[in-house]
């Protein structure tokens, strides 16, 4: 009788303890400039996105998921550091201009990477990085043990040159040499890197180029080549079909991670998070939000985002709540059973994700050029350049009424609210491409 008793105390024991030597799989999977109309799952009747469908109707949709930033850069530092990107120094775009590319994340910011390394995660970075040209700020020197892929803002998809035409393909801090059209290399680096790691717990960044110009398709010859004169966006005149194949290619690699994910069975044991990282450009769609990338307005930075976690996640749920890039970090932390001092702008949502939780009405901000936005709740004031205004979303989800002379209490709570935030962000300085 003792002897079972033993046995069960040491079976339970056991269990506890091999339950948490499983911390999830964390895949984050981040489209570039793809619009809040750009998938089937938000509306889109020209492009086919059948991959992201299913992920959305076995899991999460958000329909008030932000980007911090309203372009890539300050949205890639928001996201890195769980913090608004400003802290970070990083509220405009890294150009590739070689006057402009001395920029970076600093190491003195701990990435998400990090976090998850320090807790024994694999992890590795497959795509876009952006936060720097620079050798000193590869992503293998904030917490990621493998790269592959480019730090520009956008590669030609075929022979791999940034915006100025230099050679912009790495292995780590090895410049490396490889074929392919860069949503399916970085795709077959993922997987590669799923399969190495399938028996400890791995953190995959997937940062896609699509639908970011240039825009050229699977087929389509090299644009940028050395000593050749080349077009930013691409040669293609058809930029919508040329567009529409650049979405549906990375929701067919999408589904080739979903499936590995499967047939290793680590699906069940496995967080996946999409989202976009701005709105789209006119190239694209952000459905009826008014804006476009680079804007304020809600179709700059409101950019669709879908959770996917098999019995932990709600099968064909939609929320409704406001939730940003800097929300991810220490919403990561929290399901990979991760404890922190650390404190972020960015708030734990993986209430909202388990049990369909509000999340508060915390104010959040934007600031970018002459453009600043708070959100609190429903309301929305927005600043650009002289011109004020205050929207009620709920009613007035396309930004055409503008209340801030009828809402004036509501107006002053705001301004006063983004003067506070402005005010903390002085002590940071900013490069403001
Ligand atoms: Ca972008």
């Amino acid at each position: 009788m003792r002897f079972y008793s033993v046995l069960l105390l040491a079976i339970v024991v056991f269990s506890c303890a091999s339950e948490q030597k499983n911390p999830p799989n964390i895949v984050l999977i981040m489209a570039d400039d793809l619009g809040y109309g750009d998938i089937a799952c938000y509306g889109c009747d020209y492009i086919e996105t059948p991959m992201l469908d299913k992920m959305a109707k076995e899991g999460l949709k958000f329909l008030d998921y932000h980007s911090n930033g309203a372009v890539c850069t300050p949205t890639r530092a928001a996201l890195m550091t769980g913090n608004y990107q400003q802290r970070a120094g990083l509220e405009g775009v890294i150009y590739a201009a070689k006057e402009k590319r001395f920029y970076g994340l600093s190491q003195d910011e701990k990435t998400i990477a990090e976090y998850l390394k320090d807790a024994g995660y694999r992890t590795g970075i497959f795509g876009k990085w952006h936060l720097g040209y620079q050798p000193e700020f590869n992503p293998t020197f904030h917490g990621f043990d493998t790269f592959y892929g480019y730090v520009s803002g956008n590669v030609d998809y075929i022979s791999h040159h940034d915006g100025i035409g230099l050679y912009d393909w790495w292995n780590n801090t090895d410049t490396s040499y490889e074929e392919g059209y860069v949503t399916d290399l970085i795709t077959n680096h993922a997987l590669d890197f799923i399969k190495e790691n399938k028996d400890q717990p791995f953190f995959v960044y997937l940062p896609h180029e699509a639908p970011h110009y240039p825009y050229q398709g699977r087929n389509d010859k090299a644009d940028r080549l050395p000593g050749k004169e080349f077009k930013h966006h691409g040669s293609r005149e058809d930029v919508t079909g040329a567009y529409k194949e650049m979405v549906e290619v990375m929701d067919e690699n999408i589904g080739r991670v979903m499936d590995l994910l499967e047939q290793l069975q680590l699906d069940e044991n496995t967080l996946v998070f999409f989202c976009s990282d701005n709105g789209a450009t006119k190239a694209g769609s952000n459905g009826e939000l008014r804006g476009f990338k680079g804007s304020l307005w809600e179709g700059g930075h409101r950019v669709p985002a879908i959770a996917r976690y098999p019995d932990k996640i709600q099968k064909g749920s939609t929320t409704s709540e406001n939730v940003l890039s800097i929300d991810i970090l220490p919403t990561v932390l929290s399901v990979a059973g991760i404890d922190s001092e650390a404190k972020f702008d960015g708030i734990d949502f993986s209430e909202l994700l388990f049990n369909n939780a509000e999340v508060s009405t915390r104010p959040v901000f934007w600031r970018y050029r002459n453009q600043t936005a708070v959100r609190k709740g429903k309301w929305k004031y927005l600043r650009i350049k002289d011109e004020y205004f205050l929207f009620d979303l709920e009613k007035d989800l396309q930004e055409k009424n503008n209340l801030v002379y009828s809402q004036t209490a509501i107006a002053d709570e705001l301004k006063k609210l983004l003067m506070e935030w402005e005010e903390e962000m002085k002590s940071y300085p900013q490069q403001t491409n």
